[in-house]
């Protein structure tokens, strides 16, 4: 078994961050030896620190909303990761914004103070997830029409638009949490010789394209109005909490896995 878990608003509460209710489980999961793989719009500079302190710093991760996947030390695959780069998104979002008056705000375009505000992080945390490699996220001010022109210019650029819990995130068309999913997934199989049961937790429809990865999915209820529909052609089964963040990835664990 290998576990895929989103962040903000799932292993995380979306207010303040923390994982507390989640911890027995974590322990479970280290005692059992089961992987537990960080799947994440937050950049990798965030996950590391994460990952240091949740004690995961021996498995690879996926940030940027599958734009990169880290490997361990240990690990040495061939990096799949294509895609677009941090500074050719906000090279092309700056042109058009300067050609159609668009109005969004990305975290390039302001301070840590101001994404601290956006995210309730503290200013060193935000500073953090300013370091982007491969994703931006925005906030839209602008009208409905302008943003579906806006959406259609990206395509155009070969970028395209997902929606996390707070922002939208612009990054290359190719990238996703569920491509990254797969590869990763398609590589544990590979080191192991057989074959491997993959289940992942989200809250957000940035995690659609993981949840429709997995073998299984908990859906966990969001602190947000859009559906979550799956489309379910391979997995076997979905199961939506009626509790939010780590209290749902609780519920949610609890309803797939049996551990002492
Ligand atoms: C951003 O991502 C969240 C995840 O769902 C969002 O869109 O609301 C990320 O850019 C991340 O880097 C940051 O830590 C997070 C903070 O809420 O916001
Ligand atoms: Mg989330
Ligand atoms: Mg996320």
């Amino acid at each position: 078994l290998i576990i895929f878990t989103d962040l903000d608003g799932s292993l995380l509460d979306h207010h303040d961050y923390s994982w507390e209710p989640a911890q027995p489980w974590l322990d479970r999961l280290a005692t059992a030896q089961i992987p537990l793989i960080l799947t994440t719009s937050k950049t990798s500079a965030e996950v590391a620190a994460l990952q240091s302190a949740l004690q995961l710093t021996h498995l690879p991760f996926i940030a940027e909303n599958g734009a990169m996947i880290h490997f361990p030390a240990s690990w040495r695959p061939e990096s799949p990761v294509p895609g677009a780069r941090y500074a050719d998104i906000r090279h092309t979002l700056e042109e058009l914004r300067h050609r159609y008056d668009f109005e969004f705000r990305g975290f390039g375009d302001v301070t840590p103070k101001q994404v601290a505000i956006w995210t309730g992080l503290s200013e060193p945390d935000a500073a953090l997830a300013m370091q982007r490699e491969a994703s931006e996220p925005l906030i839209w001010f602008g009208n409905d029409l302008d943003f579906s022109h806006f959406k259609k210019c990206l395509t155009r650029e070969g970028l395209a638009l997902t929606r996390g819990g707070r922002f939208w995130h612009v990054m290359g068309v190719d990238a996703g949490k569920g491509p990254a999913v797969q590869w990763l997934a398609a590589e544990y199989q590979r080191q192991r010789g057989k074959p491997v049961i993959t289940l992942g937790l989200g809250d957000g429809p940035n995690d659609i394209s993981m949840l429709e990865a997995v073998d299984h999915a908990v859906v966990i209820k969001g602190h947000h109005d859009h559906a979550m529909p799956l489309s379910r052609h391979h997995a076997s089964q979905v199961f939506r909490t009626s509790e939010f963040g780590p209290h749902g990835w609780v519920q949610g664990l609890d309803h797939f896995i049996t551990l002492p």
